[in-house]
């Protein structure tokens, strides 16, 4: 990574030159697009399958509880919902009591012929992250709940290392700012070898608390992974959005944290809403032709995406970087 922190260092030029461009006709996706009553749609998991796109959604019920949908689209962008949500909190076993107040924030990894779900749920007892698994979208078995409360956040690597599986994580905690974690596991339920990987940087965007995003993705320089990053105002949290990059062989090794964010509340559905001024990010999907789109919940009420350039913002990492743990 480079120790340069100079301010004259920029790979952007001006506002018209944005690291993510985003989709002309954004919002993607809006409540009204859903044929049962929700009143939000965001946060959702996009992949490829089958030669299309599916994307999990979260949308709040009008008792303000979330279910996850589920919606499918030929180019990325259009996307048709299914008459039904496609996970609800469950109503029997360990996870009914873990889920009762709603199931969140989905992040999808392909491993193998398998597509695995990692989802927050809710209850009296706090958050912890499920693990689902589906190899069609119709049909999905709950695995286990591999966190204890607090947790949100978790997205899987796609491969293993050195046998073990390894994931992105955030507690939260009183103490230490809310950081980046990584944890490894022999099966993907039991986990541990927990190390802190990035930090907030304090009187920075993301100074509050930050959170993996979407499932990391190869590149030929590293494993890209797009983060959330909170900054506290007068006026309440600002949400944007960030890019690190990890060794392949070694994700534990950070290459590069970007200095700056790659993406910020700009259009008017990202700044109000539901809960103003916010991009968060669940899902990223990379192309052949060295772009990939990027998804946002906006406001926690819609859905937008835009493009980047996958090398730009691998470049962003290692030319403007800063310290990931200070
Ligand atoms: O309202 C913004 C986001 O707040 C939480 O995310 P985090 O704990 O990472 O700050 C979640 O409730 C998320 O769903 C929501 O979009």
């Amino acid at each position: 990574m480079s120790s340069n922190h100079d301010q004259t260092s920029m790979i952007r030029t001006s506002k018209s030159d944005p690291m993510i461009h985003r989709y002309a006709k954004n919002p993607i996706l809006t409540p009204d697009d859903v044929p049962y009553p929700v009143s939000t749609v965001h946060n959702a998991a996009v992949v490829q399958y089958e030669g299309r796109y599916i994307m999990l959604f979260r949308a709040h019920l009008h008792n303000g509880r979330s279910v996850i949908g589920i919606a499918e689209s030929d180019d990325g962008f259009h996307f048709s919902v299914r008459s039904r949500p496609w996970l609800t909190p469950a109503d029997e076993g360990e996870f009914a009591e873990y889920e009762a107040f709603g199931v969140e924030d989905p992040r999808i990894c392909r491993m193998d012929d398998a597509y695995y779900i990692t989802y927050s749920a809710y209850s009296s007892h706090g958050v912890r992250i499920a693990l689902a698994k589906t190899h069609d979208f119709i049909n999905v078995e709950r695995i286990a709940l591999i966190t204890e409360a607090d947790m949100r956040n978790v997205v899987l690597f796609p491969r293993r290392f050195d046998g073990r599986y390894v994931r992105l994580d955030r507690p939260h905690g009183d103490i230490a700012p809310w950081s980046i974690w990584m944890s490894s596991s022999p099966d993907l339920i039991h986990w541990g070898e927990s190390r802190r990987l990035i930090a907030p940087m304090p009187y920075h965007w993301d100074e509050m608390k930050i959170g993996p995003g979407a499932t990391p993705f190869a590149t030929s320089r590293g494993w890209l992974s797009i983060y959330h990053g909170v900054f506290e105002t007068m006026n309440g949290a600002v949400y944007r959005l960030g890019v690190a990059l990890h060794a392949l062989d070694d994700p534990a090794r950070i290459l590069g944290v970007a200095d700056d964010w790659i993406l910020e509340p700009e259009a008017p559905w990202e700044r109000s809403g539901y809960v103003p001024n916010v991009v968060f990010c669940c899902s990223a999907v990379p192309e052949d032709d060295g772009t990939v789109k990027i998804y946002w919940g906006a406001a926690d009420t819609v859905m937008c995406a835009g493009t980047a350039s996958i090398e730009a913002l691998v470049d962003m990492c290692l030319q403007r970087g800063r310290p990931p743990l200070l």
